[in-house]
């Protein structure tokens, strides 16, 4: 017995010892990058039960490999400007972890992009991909490109310099991006004919988002939205409650925003809030989500334009104070780090039961911590928003098999996915001591798949 608690204790350190030095390592392999550092954090945490259980993780050296990108490739993007003059854009491609398949991504335009959120983006990708059960690795890529006031003409531009150089590094079996901040599927349309032009051929698994008129999945663009709120109603069934009649904020109003109010309205709630880059509009009635279409899908306007037509509802400068409406459930759908913990506290003092994350690290550290210790219902990004890259790689299997499937038969697909993400999730988290933690469960499920493979294809 006391040999058994010796050893227990002994190993217990080990693994403790491990996470610890090896995340030192990271620290100073990638000083500065605090994006990258926060998600490492947050994984490494996670993982000391499983080093604990498999010793042979670390004897393979698995946390150092994993937290190394396969490559990070960058690049100059010269492009003119409508007035002749030229212009110089930073791109880049990172290629996280290939062990489940072709490097599978977005990419992301927005003046913000840098090493460190793409580097955060991939290496999240990672698990995410993982949990979703299909065979594609991860990736991410972007460019510092504001598309904010540039005109078409120069976005097709930008977007055909940006591919001319990434189009070396990518291909179906190698590495398939697909949309994420900025780019939707007209940047997705340049991109895929850009590549083609460039290898004079069609290769039509190089992209996902595509245009569903032109090789793209039916219910790619509603997947990511719709997925989270699938996450989301499977973690309510657990403890027999539902979206019926509840009050949802949803931050954003770009594709995960918009289709993820979509379904929670279609699933009986109401919608009260939604925001853009500079505000957000609270509508007493219930958001209209066709309006939120027409204003950021089609006409690219700012949300304040809402109240032109919603009489009733009120625009307030300033974009993280949409948190202070009190809701059931809260939706960040826009960017990383948008909700912290002074936010998380206002929620929770205003009852908020559960809270899911539709963009990638959308909530702080300390804002997870907050909402786990009130007992909010919390749903992590990498488990809640795998829906968009789980039909993203619906779309491939689609490509290569040259066929189309229905919408509905994507919605069945996604839902099961959704379906499964959870209860792996759920089981990871109970079977590792952290029962209805999710964000332990989700780190775990998908750290072991990748780890695994891995472990099979040697030490590379
Ligand atoms: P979009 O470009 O379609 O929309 C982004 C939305 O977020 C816009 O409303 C934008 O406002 C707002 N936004 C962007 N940056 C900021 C910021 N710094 N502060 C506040 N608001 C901001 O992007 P997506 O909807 O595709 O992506 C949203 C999130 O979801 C990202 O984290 C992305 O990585 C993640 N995600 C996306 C997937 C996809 O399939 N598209 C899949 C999984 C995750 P404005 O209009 O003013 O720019
Ligand atoms: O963050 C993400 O999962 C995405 N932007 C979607 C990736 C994809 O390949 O569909």
């Amino acid at each position: 017995m006391e040999i058994t608690t010796r050893n227990n204790a002994e190993h217990k350190s080990k693994a403790n010892d491990y996470v610890h030095e090896v995340f030192e390592l990271v620290k100073q392999r990638n000083p500065g990058e605090k994006e990258f550092l926060q998600a490492t954090r947050e994984i490494f945490d996670s993982l000391r039960p499983v080093f604990l259980k498999h010793p042979e993780y670390i004897h393979n050296g698995i946390l150092e490999r994993i937290t190394e990108p396969d490559r990070v490739i960058t690049f100059r993007v010269a492009w003119e400007d409508d007035t002749g003059k030229v212009q110089v854009n930073r791109g880049f491609r990172v290629q996280f972890n290939n062990s489940l398949g072709p490097y599978k991504g977005g990419i992301r335009f927005h003046p913000t992009v840098n090493s460190s959120i793409m580097k955060f983006l991939a290496f999240e990708q990672t698990f995410k991909n993982a949990l979703t059960g299909q065979p594609i690795g991860a990736g991410k890529g972007g460019s510092d490109f504001n598309p904010k006031g540039k005109s078409e003409r120069e976005i097709m531009r930008f977007t055909q310099s940006f591919i001319t150089e990434l189009s070396k590094y990518i291909g179906p079996d190698m590495d398939v991006p697909a949309g994420d901040i900025g780019v939707g599927k007209r940047e997705i349309g340049y991109m895929f004919g850009q590549y083609n032009r460039l290898r004079g051929g069609y290769e039509a698994g190089v992209f996902t988002g595509k245009d569903p008129n032109h090789g793209g999945s039916l219910g790619r663009k509603e997947a990511t939205g719709y997925g989270t709120v699938y996450f989301v109603e499977e973690m309510l069934k657990n403890v027999n409650d539902s979206f019926e009649g509840k009050k949802v904020v949803v931050s954003g109003s770009g594709n995960v925003a918009i289709y993820a109010m979509e379904k929670a309205i279609e699933l009986g709630a109401v919608v009260l809030a939604c925001s853009d880059s500079t505000g957000y509009i609270y509508d007493p009635k219930g958001i209209n989500v066709e309006t939120i279409k027409q204003l950021k899908e089609f006409d690219s306007k700012r949300i304040r334009e809402y109240t032109k037509t919603h009489p009733n509802a009120v625009y307030h400068d300033g974009c993280t104070d949409i948190w202070s409406v009190a809701c059931d459930i809260a939706l960040p759908c826009a960017t990383q780090n948008e909700m912290d913990k002074d936010d998380a506290i206002m929620l929770i003092e205003n009852g908020v039961r559960a809270v899911g994350e539709g963009a990638n690290m959308p909530c702080t550290e300390d804002a997870i911590l907050a909402f786990q210790a009130k007992g909010v219902l919390f749903a992590p990004a990498k488990a809640a928003n795998a829906g968009g890259v789980a039909v993203s790689a619906m779309e491939m299997s689609q490509n290569s098999m040259r066929l189309s499937w229905t919408v509905e038969e994507v919605d069945e697909k996604l839902k099961t996915v959704m379906k499964n993400i959870y209860t792996s999730c759920y089981s990871a988290a109970e079977s590792y001591g952290h029962p209805g933690n999710l964000v332990i469960g989700a780190n775990i499920a998908g750290f072991l798949k990748v780890a695994d493979a891995m472990v099979a294809h040697g030490i590379h």
